[in-house]
């Protein structure tokens, strides 16, 4: 099989052959089209491995959505049953311009793009994900962020009715999650609406979630119907969960293992029985693109 080599480059590293990329490719990691087999650096080498995207069978029938039960294959049978339209999402809190804004009119104004992305579960199995949407930070812009704003909140849909998993106090219901508004502003951080061209299924999320890849799973909150900007650093479920393994900033790293479990290695889902565990990247392949955000802090401590 040819390899495919993936180049999370910097503008200057670019050859003339991906000079047609554009920035947001770039920082998606996306270098499709472009073999380069030579003269990469010792730190570069660590993030061209080929991103070779999952199989969309593997994608939509391995989920975690709690809502509708705690197998793996239970959102996949179970969350048909989520009513995805209409859709409104309430955007509140330190904004400009706060409301109810229906999906339909956020999407006249978004720029959807395809961002083939690492997916990395907190349990240690990944995978890759072409990802279609558009950047959180356009969609925050449009509400108008106040400057005493400093995080950013949000919220899942709680429909005890349509979500058989919620009659189970698994979690705190609704899902909540949370991000520092520099982490929520990056350009990384996308609002996923599809999955290879096609619209998000409910099981992953539909019709819109966040999507974080520098960050273990459980930070990409599905079916999103609020989005408060606020001062203070918010409640998240997993956190309220259990704080002592799941940290606010939850970014992946090989070098803090989960209480239970070392995060050193991985899974990629897909592989059968040829399945062979990887070693994980400093978030998660990302750490060009996001390790400014964290300097100064102690990754153990704000884990
Ligand atoms: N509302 C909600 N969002 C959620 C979850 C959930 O249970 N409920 N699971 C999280 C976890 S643990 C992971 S790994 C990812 C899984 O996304 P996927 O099923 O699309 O792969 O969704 C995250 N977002
Ligand atoms: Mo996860």
């Amino acid at each position: 099989m040819a390899k495919r080599w993936i180049n999370d480059l910097t503008q200057a590293d670019v050859t003339p052959e991906s000079a047609f990329l554009n920035r947001r490719q770039i920082l998606a990691g996306l270098g499709a089209s472009t073999v380069i087999g030579a003269g990469f650096s010792a730190g570069q080498a660590q993030a061209q491995e080929a991103l070779k995207p999952n199989d969309w069978d593997d994608i939509i029938n391995y989920c975690n959505y709690y809502e509708f039960g705690t197998g793996k294959d239970d959102p996949a049978k179970n969350a048909h049953t989520l009513t995805t339209d209409p859709w409104s999402v309430k955007i509140d809190g330190m904004v400009e311009r706060p409301g109810d804004y229906a999906l339909g009119d956020i999407l006249a104004k978004m720029t959807i793009e395809e961002r083939i992305y690492r997916f990395r579960c907190v349990e240690a199995w990944s995978m890759v994900v072409p990802w279609n949407g558009f950047e959180l930070a356009d969609l925050l812009e449009m509400a108008g962020v106040k400057p005493e704003a400093k995080y950013v909140a949000f919220e899942t849909v709680y429909r005890p009715e349509e979500m058989p998993g919620t009659r189970y106090p698994v979690l705190d219901w609704p899902y909540v999650e949370g991000l520092r508004l520099d982490e929520a502003m990056h350009p990384l951080t996308l609002m996923a609406t599809g999955i290879y061209g096609k619209p998000l299924p409910n099981q992953n999320g539909a019709p819109m979630r966040l999507v974080v890849p520098w960050k273990y799973g459980f930070k990409s909150i599905k079916s999103v119907v609020r989005i408060t900007l606020t001062d203070s650093e918010p409640p998240t479920s997993w956190n309220k969960a259990n704080g002592r393994e799941y940290g606010f900033y939850s970014n992946v790293n090989p070098t803090v293992d989960h209480p239970r479990w070392s995060q050193a290695t991985e899974r990629p889902l897909g592989g059968g029985l040829f399945a062979r565990r990887k070693p994980t990247l400093m978030f998660n392949g990302y750490e060009k693109e996001v390790a400014a955000l964290y300097e100064g802090m102690d990754l153990t401590k704000n884990f």
